[in-house]
């Protein structure tokens, strides 16, 4: 039998990268007894972080999941990685959990990834329940943690414990609901116990307790009115608002610890199942308008959500049914390839894969030897097409021309990219159409540079990287009218193809809108779709450079045939025409990326820094010390200034600046610099 769907809570650990997600998910997994000693990150014996490359790193690099059981529920507990490059992973897991526990680092309080998961958490509309992590560590705060918790995200973040001691003397929690304070010694499982509350805290105490009682009380109306008349109000009561609050929302509870020391995270643990809703909970799922309901008796439909290479059992994939139930040594449609799956075993993902006879809606499993089946697939009981709202992922603008060392390795290198695609979506993979040259393009360099490791470790491919290229765009400016005319006659049977289109700018990210707006079949509705390919095609290369045109609203209004010699690929050419020339009259403009730099340099570097930074065409945002006598720099540089900043941050920092960079938005490159890359389209002077 299945888990009851009201039994099971699906949670995903977010946060910035290095918050301690890896290391509470490791704690979790132990207090659980899933695990049977506490392994650590720094020695590489963690549950998840299990791949050599993470090791290696010490940081996540893909979403893992364990599923356990504690008081009778089952967790599903998806650790994800904090790194912007690998953020596809965080919001897939996102996606298929009803809460998250949000991981802060209680030095730094919100950080840019925290706001930023957040937001999507909110769009997802998960509960939201914060841990804030590494109270031992100098310079920890949690009340300033709070404080820059409440200042990000709402009034709503409230306190429901505060820490006893600070710093390398943190000892334990208060729990603000009952008043009850708890002492940690040691990290075994043991290691919680109750002691009174310290009578110079009591203070402190009471006070967070009335933030939180306003906090809770303003989710009831029967509770606000009793509490405001200064009744008591009772344990049970206390908690049923708190837990109906964050269900919905409109509270978010903030808890506190130690993630290497086990501090804490055994509340966390019952918080999670006794809080967090259940799929029953959250409710029905709209996929495209049909609306799924987490009912065992309806039909099967389950979403794939992560592929997995695993090097005994292959490809692995992670699924979350949303209805009805899987059942092993089945028959499933894949909906995307259209083709049946079998599904042999089914397994609990994790450190327990133990052999599961069947998943019941809301539930996540594991499924190895499928054919065709990977990420963003259904799997269903029948070939409905369904889909979920996709996931908006930043752009791969890292991007870096690969070939294989040895000749006669392509093969091997363009089977092992596809299969690292599969794993990991935010990977662009194409063929530069000016070189020819495949391109691997990544969300930052050290993404493409774990690719090139993978492809190493696992594939056994050594490539090499040629120097990252600028990927630039094109749009247009203005509106332009043209009519394009392919007509041929050679004997037999003739060419002819003939349309009118018009041509505007549309806002950016817009990508390319096509309208039929032809009126009584001037030109047949069977040959429209030419039409648009012809446009598709022209749009590979822009106007003034040859880069691909984006942001461009397209009409076709007029036009003619002829019903002998008319033909597709006469109206493809005819369309390709009509695009070039009336690209050439909309104001054709070229477009750079624009990063986002944040540089970490000693403070007696930074003037020259941002000087350097200006020559660059940069933007400086800020600067901001971070102890140990660095400096972080932020500031806003187009990424063709960027392309060899490595060295020359080595030469100006004596070798002790470090840097990031990401993908902000595309500008428009100042005029007497596009003539530059017009007359230079292969950038040749920036791979030499
Ligand atoms: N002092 C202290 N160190 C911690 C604590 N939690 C984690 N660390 C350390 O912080 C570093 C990062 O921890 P991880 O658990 O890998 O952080 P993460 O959030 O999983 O990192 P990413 O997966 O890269 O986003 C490791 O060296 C941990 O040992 C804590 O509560 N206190
Ligand atoms: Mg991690």
């Amino acid at each position: 039998m299945h888990k009851a769907a009201d039994r099971i809570r699906n949670v995903a650990l977010v946060g910035h990268r290095g918050s301690g997600k890896t290391s509470l998910n490791e704690a979790l997994l132990f207090v659980a007894g899933a695990v049977g000693r506490l392994g650590s990150v720094a020695d590489g014996s963690t549950v998840s972080d299990s791949e050599p490359d993470e090791r290696a790193r010490q940081m996540s690099l893909q979403a893992s999941v364990n599923s356990f059981e504690w008081l009778e529920r089952r967790v599903n507990l998806l650790d994800t990685p904090g790194g912007p490059s690998f953020v596809a992973d965080a919001l897939a897991a996102l996606r298929v959990c009803e809460s998250a526990v949000f991981v802060v680092n209680a030095v730094m309080g919100v950080e840019v990834q925290t706001a930023r998961l957040w937001k999507r958490a909110a769009e997802l509309d998960l509960a939201r329940l914060v841990f804030v992590n590494m109270l031992d560590r100098e310079r920890a705060d949690f009340f300033r943690t709070l404080e820059s918790l409440k200042t990000a995200f709402g009034p709503h973040v409230v306190a429901t414990e505060i820490p006893i001691g600070s710093e390398h003397d943190v000892e334990g929690v208060i729990d603000l609901i009952d008043m009850r304070a708890y002492r940690y010694e040691g990290t075994s499982r043991e290691n919680c116990s109750e002691v009174g509350i310290a009578d110079e805290q009591l203070a402190q105490a009471r006070e967070y307790r009335e933030k939180l009682m306003d906090e809770v009380a303003e989710n009831s109306d029967a509770l606000m009115a009793r509490y405001l008349d200064g009744d008591e109000i009772s344990h049970e009561e206390i908690v049923a608002a708190l837990k109906d609050g964050t269900n919905h929302g409109l509270l978010f509870p903030v808890t506190c610890g130690v993630a290497t020391a086990n501090l804490g995270t055994n509340r966390l643990l019952d918080a999670i199942v006794e809080d967090l809703p259940s799929p029953v909970k959250h409710g029905a799922v709209d996929a495209d308008g049909y609306l799924l309901e987490p009912d065992e008796h309806k039909e099967l439909f389950a979403y794939v959500f992560k592929t997995r290479a695993d090097p005994f059992a292959g490809r692995i994939n992670l699924f979350r049914v949303y209805q009805g139930v899987i059942r092993h040594d089945s028959q499933l449609l894949n909906t995307r390839a259209h083709i049946k799956e079998r599904i042999g075993q089914l397994s609990s993902p994790g450190v327990q894969q133990l052999h599961v006879e069947e998943f019941g809606p809301g539930d996540i499993g594991a499924v190895a030897k499928l054919k065709e089946t990977r990420a963003g697939d259904w799997l269903a009981a029948r070939d409905e097409p369904l889909r979920l709202p996709t996931i908006k992922l930043p752009a791969a603008v890292m991007a870096f021309a690969v070939a294989p060392r040895n000749k006669g390795d392509e093969e091997k290198m363009f089977a092992g990219l596809r299969r690292l695609q599969e794993e990991d979506p935010a990977i662009d993979l194409h063929r530069d159409p000016q070189t020819g040259e495949q391109i691997v393009a990544g969300l930052s360099q050290m993404h493409v540079e774990v690719i090139v490791d993978r492809l190493r470790s696992r594939f056994g491919v050594e490539v090499n990287l040629k120097p990252p290229r600028v990927p630039y765009q094109e749009t247009i400016r203005a509106q332009a009218r043209a009519h394009g005319r392919h007509k041929k006659q050679t004997g037999g049977r003739g060419q002819f193809g003939d349309c009118h289109i018009m041509i505007e700018p549309l806002p950016a990210g817009s990508g390319l809108e096509f309208v039929d707006a032809i009126k009584g079949g001037v030109i047949p509705a069977g040959f429209i779709p030419a039409v648009e390919k012809g446009v598709v095609e022209a749009m590979q290369s822009g106007a003034v450079a040859g880069y691909p045109v984006k942001d461009v609203k397209v009409t076709v209004y007029d036009g003619s045939y002829h019903p002998v010699d008319s033909s597709e690929m006469a109206f493809k050419l005819a369309a390709a025409q009509a695009m070039r020339d009336a690209m050439a009259q909309a104001g054709p403009a070229l477009l750079e990326p624009i990063m986002l730099l944040t540089v970490s340099v000693p403070e007696e570097a930074v003037g020259e820094v941002i000087g350097d930074l200006n020559s660059r065409r940069g933007h400086p945002l800020g600067m901001e010390p971070t102890g140990g006598g660095m400096t972080e720099v932020k500031a806003e540089v187009p990424m063709a200034e960027l392309l060899s900043y490595a060295p020359d941050l080595r030469a100006i920092t004596g070798g002790q600046g470090e840097y990031t960079m990401e993908f902000l938005r595309y500008e428009e490159v100042p005029a007497h610099l596009a003539g530059k890359v017009a007359a230079n389209p292969r950038q040749e002077t920036l791979s030499a």
